[in-house]
């Protein structure tokens, strides 16, 4: 397949540097222009600074790039919600059609599996959602989870999903969920959900431990590194919820179902919240690049 690999990238993974993987579905479709381009940026500065080589993925005309460059990320990040979102359905359709597509977490991690980085580094996944018991609508970040392996930095997923059946399904896949320095699994914005996490772990090295191990085992699949947001920029629990359960209400109005549900409640909810979620999100993505970061670094040091 034709896979274009930055250079700096392939020369990071060729004498066994740190790397780490960022998604381009949250910068067309997780956050507004121009703050989602400057947050790509500062994300792999953040990546940079704690000594890994970011490598950003998307498909730019129809070719999948691990390490976009400045130009790739300013045009999808204008591009916004007209890029293509590519799981791993979408995949070859855009591939062939030679279309801009910005990769979800699950599209994300099938390129990066390719390109051989193991930790990538996100906002929030996504999972299970309310009312899935109906619908059916569980994303495909959660089966690419249980057979690639690439392990996702996250701050845990939004409660725009039902929490609790996303750790039940997780738990069927095999997929281990892991509470960085917390028991409790992180509801993105804010720091608990009252839901515990499989294992807490309270140092990079301990998380490249057990990567190093599921390596060494043969075990498929990615581990989900759960990051509680900074204290000082979580928000206020109930304005939150309350922004969801408006923007869930919206959409169940509208009928918007499939791959545009999650992109449409992602917009609603920082509309109705301002800038302060934004400031939020922002935060907690940076602090996932710099945990993805100091992990991607351990493990190069014990050889994983
Ligand atoms: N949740 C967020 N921010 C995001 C996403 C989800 O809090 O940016 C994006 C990610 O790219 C994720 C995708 O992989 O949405 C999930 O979409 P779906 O539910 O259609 O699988
Ligand atoms: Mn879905």
């Amino acid at each position: 397949m034709n896979l274009k690999i930055s250079n700096e990238v392939k020369q990071a993974l060729e004498s066994g540097k740190a790397v780490v993987a960022l998604e381009s579905t949250i910068i067309s479709h997780g956050m507004p222009y121009p703050q989602n381009v400057e947050t790509a940026l500062r994300v792999e500065q953040e990546v940079r600074a704690h000594g890994a080589v970011p490598a950003t993925i998307a498909i730019i005309g129809g070719v999948p790039t691990v390490g976009c460059s400045k130009e790739e990320i300013e045009c999808l990040g204008k591009a916004g919600l007209t890029a293509t979102k590519v799981s791993r359905r979408d995949m070859p359709i855009v591939v062939a059609k030679g279309l801009n597509g910005a990769t979800t977490v699950a599209g994300t991690m099938i390129l990066a599996e390719k390109a051989g980085i193991k930790i990538f580094a996100t906002g929030g996944i996504g999972g299970v959602h309310r009312g899935a018991e109906k619908t059916m609508d569980i994303s495909a970040d959660l089966e690419e989870l249980q057979t690639t392996d690439v392990t996702v930095v996250c701050a845990g997923a939004k409660s725009i999903l039902d929490l609790n059946l996303t750790m039940e399904y997780l738990e069927t896949k095999g997929v281990a969920v892991i509470g960085y320095g917390t028991d409790e699994l992180p509801a993105f914005f804010t720091r608990k959900s009252g839901i515990k996490v499989g294992y807490r772990m309270d140092t990079p090295n301990e998380i490249a431990r057990a990567l190093y191990a599921k390596t060494d085992m043969g075990l498929k699949g990615g581990m989900l590194i759960t990051n509680p947001i900074p204290e000082e920029y979580s928000m206020d629990a109930s304005v939150i919820n309350q922004a969801i359960d408006k923007a869930i209400a919206e959409a169940e109005e509208k009928g918007i179902k499939g791959k545009d549900i999650t992109p449409f409640l992602l917009d609603k909810i920082q509309k109705i919240t301002g800038g302060n979620s934004l400031n939020s999100n922002i935060e907690l993505v940076l602090n996932n690049a710099r945990l993805a970061a100091q992990i991607a670094v351990e493990l190069s040091q014990i050889g994983g």
